[in-house]
């Protein structure tokens, strides 16, 4: 027999399960959601390892649909202006979180069809950015945007080295996870 108060244990034992449940469930439900269906130009194509798609070529991304993942800034001088440069974009890592990708490095490639490989560590270690706007101005088609991947490399000195220039893809159009 017990001899403390019966009744507030079983409550207990079943709230804290529900809790834990709810921790598996809640995000489960989550990435389960579809993809919102770009409404404009899609500017960026995801493909690859990934858990979440809108469409048979993986996840396509209108402008609107990046900047509501949540728009952020890196200030910061590049091999490219003159001065620093103030960038506003989406991270990296939130649209990889977005599509639920798994891999542990992507293929970035541009609309030249230049490509090059890099590490998801990047993204998550440095909160490379998906720039479309430099000192506010949208990045023209033409001229690096409509999106350009950004390191803000005046905060560590390893981004200085001129090897790091490579990623930095301007006119990027589509992100393969691996
Ligand atoms: N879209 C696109 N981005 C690119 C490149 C490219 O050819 N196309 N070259 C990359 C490489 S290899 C480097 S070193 C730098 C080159 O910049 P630069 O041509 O202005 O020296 O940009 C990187 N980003
Ligand atoms: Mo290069």
């Amino acid at each position: 027999m017990r001899n403390r108060p019966a009744g507030l244990a079983p409550f207990a034992v079943l709230a804290i399960a529900a809790l834990w449940l709810a921790g598996f469930i809640l995000p489960a439900a989550r990435a389960a959601e579809p993809l919102a269906r770009p409404t404009g130009p899609v500017v960026l194509t995801v493909t690859g390892a990934i858990a979440r798609t809108n469409g048979p070529g993986g996840a396509d991304f209108d402008q609107a649909m990046l900047e509501a993942l949540g728009v952020e800034h890196i200030t910061t001088t590049t091999n490219w202006t003159d001065g620093k440069a103030i960038f506003d974009g989406v991270p990296v890592s939130k649209v990889l979180q977005a599509v639920g990708a798994t891999g542990t490095s992507v293929v970035a490639s541009a609309l030249d069809e230049y490509s090059i490989e890099i590490p998801i560590q990047h993204f998550t270690r440095y909160g490379v950015l998906l720039a479309m706007r430099m000192n506010g101005r949208p990045l023209p088609a033409n001229d690096k945007g409509p999106l350009w991947i950004v390191y803000p490399r005046d905060d560590h000195p390893e981004l200085r080295d001129p090897s790091n220039n490579a990623y930095w893809v301007w006119q990027l159009r589509t992100i393969n996870v691996r």
